[in-house]
């Protein structure tokens, strides 16, 4: 599509293959040598940048991940385009807006597989293709020479996989092990070594309920992590935040997602963390119920309550989430040592992001949806081939329906016209980027659902952030992020922000009527915008 806008908020250049045509003569000589590239994309579900140590040292330490960001670049404005799976996923795999590509909400979408999507285009550019892990968009998966994935959200044991011929396989094992056994037989024994490939490794991790694999149980028990500074936030001027129910101290469940399973208690999630149990063999169930007994025992024996049991959920969440972010790291390092083992990083752009980012306490909270910066983020990191020179930091704006034009522009194929994204190739050459877009939109669409986050859009420039809650409820909020940039403070209708939030009201305006999104914001009475 045409990204450019001439009502002077956003310069949004089409940008072609033209862009590359401002490579020096030696890197255009490197590029042409080791072309074509082949795309390694891996993609984990709910991991949020503050747990990768190149983002963030506090927490976790992720080697294989920094070595990707090392020998490549780290994206520090990293976006979603809605912060939920499906959603997510469809919008890497079209280059399109939800509203665009038809799948909004994981709840009630069933992807149409018929569209457009980059693996397709990919292939018919000579690219052989293939996905294995979490798919989760309802249609089986279209455009690849070879896929395997998992039913819905998948299990963390002994995970059932759907093949090609749409049997329903158990395999055996903690499941990012198996899809990276998966992926690497993939690279491997059954690809053709003469042509280019796009490798899709798609794993369910870290998603709830963040269950870790057995040799990975003992990890981080001595850690006590800082509490963030708005963990007892109080939603003050945020209805929309005020109605969530995705809370660590009211909405964490104790057995389903901290795993104090006890007999006495019936529950849903009880049952469905019985469930997730029972996939487990009887090695794998007694590391389990060594490791965790003591600590269900400790538990309820202390009859915490309040504060002092909101903070001990907190530090047990962190320590499960981390847990199952080794075994991440884990398998990354070993598709990177394969590829170098096979001499294939010279040529191949390696892809490490996340469907969203998520919440590790920030407002109290779990889980994502919201249009603030812990979820619209999304960690985004490349480890680049030769003739691709850009290294470190990357501050431009990008979000993730830009996947599709930067894969298929790299390998040499025409990007249609209805892809809203923007490819990101001038970005890596390490050329001067000499215009990029300066502000980006957000639309949020799953509720009534899990988790009570009402629908949303918005716009976020470098420094405010515009967002509309409406459907059963119909309030704005905007943010100043170099202020606040944990989203503390609604200055929405204050005194003295009138000009800005007219210019941002033209913003989401504009914004809207480029990416044509049929749910239009109206001007809010009383507000003198036009
Ligand atoms: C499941 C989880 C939710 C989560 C959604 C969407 N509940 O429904 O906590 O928000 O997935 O996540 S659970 O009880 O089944 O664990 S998404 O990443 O797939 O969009
Ligand atoms: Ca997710």
């Amino acid at each position: 599509m045409n990204n450019s806008l001439n009502n002077g908020f956003i310069a949004v250049p089409a940008l072609t293959l033209a862009a590359l045509s401002s490579v020096s003569c030696s890197d255009k000589h490197a590029q042409e040598q080791h072309k074509p590239y082949n795309i390694v994309y891996i993609m984990t579900d709910d991991h949020t940048a503050q747990m990768m140590s190149c983002y963030d040292k506090r927490f976790a330490h992720t080697p294989n991940l920094d070595r990707i960001a090392r020998d490549g670049v780290i994206f520090t404005n990293s976006f979603v385009a809605n912060s939920l799976s499906g959603p997510s996923r469809a919008c890497m795999l079209t280059g399109k807006h939800s509203h665009k590509n038809g799948f909004t909400d994981n709840t009630t979408c069933v992807f149409d597989s018929a569209q457009t999507t980059f693996p397709k285009l990919l292939r018919k550019a000579g690219y052989q293709t293939a996905i294995f892990g979490k798919w989760h968009l309802e249609s089986l998966p279209t455009g690849f020479d070879k896929w395997e994935v998992v039913p819905g959200q998948g299990d963390y044991y002994n995970p059932d996989f759907i093949e090609m011929n749409g049997d329903t396989i158990q395999r055996h094992g903690y499941i990012t092990n198996v899809i990276t056994d998966l992926s690497l037989d993939w690279l491997e024994n059954q690809r053709d070594k003469n042509r280019p490939f796009c490798l899709m490794i798609h794993h369910k991790a870290i998603h709830r309920n963040w269950m870790s694999d057995t040799c990975n149980l003992k990890l981080f028990e001595d850690r006590t992590f800082p509490l963030p500074e708005n963990f007892y936030d109080d939603y003050a001027g945020r209805d929309a935040a005020a109605a969530q129910e995705m809370s660590i101290d009211k909405d964490m469940d104790l057995i389903y997602d901290l795993k104090m399973n006890r007999h006495d208690k019936s529950s849903r999630l009880k049952a469905l963390y019985e469930k997730f149990c029972n996939r487990m063999d009887s090695a794998q169930r007694s590391a389990w119920d060594n490791f965790y007994n003591p600590i269900i025992a400790d538990f309820y024996s202390r009859n915490l309550s309040g504060k002092e049991l909101a903070e001990w959920k907190y530090q047990r969440y962190l320590r499960d989430y981390l847990k199952v972010v080794k075994s991440l790291d884990d398998n990354v390092g070993r598709v990177l040592k394969y590829l170098e083992e096979n001499n294939l990083l010279d040529n191949t752009l390696v892809v490490y992001t996340s469907d969203q980012g998520f919440y590790m306490g920030e407002h109290g909270w779990f889980d994502k949806r919201f249009m603030y910066e812990e979820s619209f983020h999304t960690p985004l990191v490349m480890m680049l081939p030769k003739g691709l020179n850009r290294r470190g930091e990357v501050a431009e704006m990008v979000q993730n329906i830009d996947y599709a034009p930067t894969f298929l522009e790299l390998a040499g194929a025409d990007v249609p016209d209805e892809m809203q994204g923007m490819s990101m190739v001038p970005l890596l050459t390490g050329d001067k980027v000499d215009s990029w877009r300066n502000a980006l939109y957000y639309h949020y669409y799953e509720y009534p659902a899990e988790h009570s986050v009402k629908r949303h859009y918005g716009v976020r420039d470098s420094r405010y952030k515009l967002i509309h809650f409406y459907n059963d409820i119909d309030k704005w909020e905007l943010y100043d992020l170099e202020n606040d940039p944990y989203e503390m403070h609604n200055i929405y209708g204050e005194k003295g922000t009138e000009s800005i939030t007219n210019d941002m009201f033209k913003l989401l305006d504009s914004m809207q009527v480029l990416y044509d999104d049929t749910i239009r914001f109206k001007y809010p009475v009383n507000e003198m915008c036009r």
